[in-house]
Formats: structure tokens, C-alpha cells, sequence
């Protein structure tokens, strides 16, 4: 309302000056026509001088109108500048951040501690309890949900649920539940791990989803509990970790953009909306995602890992030096090639990472290719999960992740809070720069 009452006053304002510097305009017509100009007798020559000076008079005039234009529309242009630079600084500000992140390479010491660190029991007693048929909507899903909740708080993690009801085929109306674990809330940016706990339906066979994703889910636990000493201790960083479990990726009848990733359209649809201020500055909470790794088809013995995106190959490569350090150290049992290999894969497949690669969050999608031929088969259960391989792979894992957020108790790389003065071009910005633009545009 006030909006509208500003912008339709001053635009009468605008409009009355118009009409005046039209009328000048006006008595400006005969000079600037183009017709051939009246013979002047000499006796006349003192009436054309005086009539050039009122004709200066005039333009002046004409230039005053101007300015008094320009310096009416300049509080409408700050308000627009300082809207564009309010949205613009609240990507580049955790963007540029992103950009800039440097890993800190983990010491022998740090990949032998964290080696020392691996916990397979853990990843068998958490398959005992969630290597089961989980369909969204069934006694199992809800048991499956409650458990990786319950072990999420027992290690102290920060424990949000997404809920949301959806019409899908076969089933009809559907309760789904997004698991979000975040272990340092009042982190600015997070290095988001992901994998889904829901289980493919299936008419006539009893389908448990090992690998696909009841190991990536288990694995994601023990990072998140044989690692919560060194996340604890690196409460301060800026960047922290977040684990999603998603409800709902697979198809009930046919995979299509209706029917599948149930859960993560609908939490990458929530996070866009979320907003805060920081720094002043207005950032949704799929800005404060440095990079999503979604973990799935993992746990058969031997798999291979492609890069599938440009924007984040830097840190996939980073994933094949950790592999080819731990090897040489010894740290991998029974590794004869490797995982994870520096060769881009032209092809993507689509996965939960899909609505949010869409609202441009960088993805490493860590997904084996060739899919394995037990791939949505009965025979995807226990037997084929290889604990070695396992192991390995979140030995990789771990490694990544404490060099991304800084873990590592030696002082010289951590990594200061200054960039919030470095790359920032806010609302700080703007009120500096803000005389200026008076000064040129007045
Ligand atoms: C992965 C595991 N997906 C389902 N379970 C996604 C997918 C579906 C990939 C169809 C390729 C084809
Ligand atoms: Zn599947």
C-alpha cells in the first residue's frame, strides 16, 4: 500500500515536470526545425542575440528538470540496487565461500588414527536392525525410521524430520519421513552426506535392498559415531557435517519424475524456502550446502566409482588420492584396484541428488557403475555385502570428510572466519558504497 502510494505520488510529481519540460521543449520547436530559417535583417540582429540567450535559459531549465527527475527516482533506485544486492550477496557470499574451500590434507598419523577408528561391528549390528523389507507405509519402514533416529540422538546429533503426505500409485496416500542429522547446528555451511533407508516394492519377491541402501545407510551411522569425537571438538569451524536419510526414492509401478525421490523433491523444496539472515544477508538453507554426496549402490565387493560432474571434480579426485594414499599405506584390506577412478562417466543417473542439482547444490554422486546384476533382485541381500570393501569405502569416506572440515588437531591449517570480510559483497557493501552513488548520480 505505502509501496504503491510512493511510486503513484512521485510519479505525478514526474509527470507535472514532464508536462513543464514539455512545454519548454515547445518554445525550443522553431530552432530545432528543420525548415530553412527566415531571411534576418540586419536591424533584427539584436532580437536573435537575446533570443539564443533565452533559448540558453531554457535548455538549462530543461537540465534542471532533469536532474530534479533523477533525484526523485533516486530513492526508488537505491531501494531496487539494495533489493538485487541483497539477493546477490546471499550466493556470492556462501558461494564464493565454497569456491574458495580448501581441503586440509590428513596427515599418515590422521589416516591411521581414523583406519584404527573403524567400526564393522557397528555396520552388522546396524544391518541387523534395518536389513529388512522397509516400503514406505509399512510396520518395517516405520521400525527402520525410528531406529536410525533413535541411534542419530544416542550419539548426540541434531535430529530434524521431514514430513510430508504424497498420492502414489499402487498405494494411494502415503506418510514419508526425511531424516536430517545435523551435527553442529549453528554451523554457516554444511558438507552434506546422503542416502535413502526406504526399500523398493516389489509385487511377488521379498526385497530387502542391501546395497540399495540399506549399507550406504549403515555406513553413514558409523561415520557419524566413529567420528563424533572429532566433530565435537571441531564445534567452532565454520563448515560441519549433515547426514540425510531420504524417505521414498524408489517408484512404486514405473520410475519417472512422478513416481520417485519422493523425499528429496520435497526437503530440497523445503530448504529453498527456509531463509535466515546472516550477515545481514537473506540465504535460504540450500545455500549453506557446500556439496551433497549421495552414497548408493554400495556393498558388493569391487564396485567403481565415475565422476559424473565438472563442478566438483577437484574434490572426486581428491576421493582417488585419499584411496591411493590409504593403499600405500596399507590401510585397505584386501584392495587389488582401485574404487574410485579418474575417468568422467558421460551418461548421469538419476538419483535423490536430482532436485537439488536442479537448485545448483554441487553433487558427488558415489554411485557404482556398472550397476551390479543383483541390482532390484532378491538376491540384493546380505550375501553379496562385502565388509571388506565396506570398510574401505568409509575408510575413504571418513578420510574425505575430516580433511573437508578441518578435523585434524594441527593448528596450521585451520581455516580463520575472515572470509566473511574477504568475499562478502552484502549489505556491508552496500552502506559503503551507498554515499557514493548519491555523490555520482546528484
Ligand atoms: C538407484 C537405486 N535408483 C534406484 N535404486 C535410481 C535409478 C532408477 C537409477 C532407475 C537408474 C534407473
Ligand atoms: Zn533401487
Amino acid at each position: 500500500m505505502q509501496i504503491g502510494f510512493f511510486i503513484s505520488h512521485r510519479l505525478s510529481i514526474v509527470r507535472a515536470v514532464l508536462v513543464k519540460a514539455g512545454s519548454n521543449c515547445g518554445s525550443n520547436r522553431g530552432l530545432s526545425s528543420s525548415k530553412k530559417p527566415p531571411f534576418v535583417h540586419p536591424s533584427d540582429r539584436v532580437s536573435q542575440t537575446s533570443k539564443r540567450n533565452v533559448n540558453r535559459v531554457v535548455s538549462k531549465h530543461t537540465l534542471f528538470s532533469i536532474i530534479s527527475l533523477i533525484k526523485m527516482y533516486v530513492p526508488l533506485l537505491n531501494f531496487l540496487l539494495f533489493s538485487v544486492i541483497l539477493r546477490l550477496g546471499a550466493t556470492n557470499f556462501l558461494k564464493s565461500a565454497r569456491e574458495r574451500h580448501q581441503n586440509q590434507v590428513a596427515s599418515t598419523e590422521d589416516f591411521r588414527y581414523l583406519a584404527a577408528s573403524s567400526d564393522p561391528n557397528y555396520i552388522n549390528k546396524v544391518l541387523d536392525n534395518i536389513l529388512v523389507p522397509r516400503v514406505v507405509g509399512t510396520p518395517n519402514h516405520e521400525k527402520v525410521f525410528k531406529y536410525i533416529k533413535k541411534e542419530l540422538r544416542l550419539l548426540n546429533w541434531h535430529v530434524d524430520v521431514d514430513e510430508f503426505m504424497d498420492k502414489v500409485p499402487i498405494f494411494g496416500n502415503l506418510k514419508f519421513k526425511n531424516i536430517v542429522a545435523t551435527h553442529n547446528p549453528q554451523a554457516e555451511r554444511y558438507l552434506v552426506l546422503a542416502c535413502h533407508y526406504d526399500s523398493k516394492y516389489f509385487k511377488d519377491i521379498e526385497f530387502v535392498g542391501a546395497i540399495d541402501s540399506a549399507v550406504p545407510c549403515a555406513m553413514m551411522l558409523e561415520i557419524a559415531k566413529t567420528l563424533s569425537q572429532d566433530l565435537q571438538k571441531s564445534k567452532n569451524k565454520n563448515v560441519a557435517l549433515k547426514l540425510v536419510f531420504f524417505d521414498g526414492e524408489e517408484a512404486f509401478e514405473n520410475w519417472g519424475p512422478h513416481d520417485s525421490i519422493y523425499g528429496a523433491k520435497h526437503l530440497a523444496r523445503t530448504l529453498h524456502s527456509n531463509r535466515s539472515l546472516i550477515n545481514g544477508e537473506n540465504v535460504s538453507e540450500l545455500d549453506k550446502i557446500d556439496m551433497l554426496a549421495l552414497l548408493d549402490l554400495i556393498g558388493f565387493r569391487n564396485p567403481q566409482f565415475l565422476n559424473f560432474f565438472e563442478n566438483t571434480k577437484r574434490w572426486f579426485l581428491r576421493l582417488i588420492e585419499i584411496e591411493n594414499t590409504l593403499h600405500e599405506m596399507n590401510l585397505l584390506k584386501n584392495h587389488y584396484s582401485n574404487y574410485f577412478l579418474a575417468r568422467s562417466s558421460y551418461g548421469r543417473i538419476e538419483d535423490d541428488h536430482l532436485p537439488f542439482l536442479k537448485r545448483n547444490v554441487p553433487i558427488l554422486h558415489v554411485i557404482s557403475t556398472p550397476f551390479p546384476p543383483e541390482w532390484h533382485t532378491a538376491k540384493d541381500n546380505r550375501d553379496i555385502v562385502d565388509m571388506d570393501t565396506v570398510v574401505n569405502i568409509n575408510l575413504i569416506l571418513k578420510g574425505f570428510i575430516s580433511e573437508y572440515l578441518h578435523l585434524s588437531d594441527s593448528p596450521t591449517n585451520n581455516e580463520s572466519k575472515s572470509h566473511v570480510l574477504e568475499g562478502s559483497y552484502g549489505i556491508v557493501d552496500y552502506l559503503l558504497y551507498q554515499p557514493l552513488l548519491y555523490y555520482v548520480l546528484l
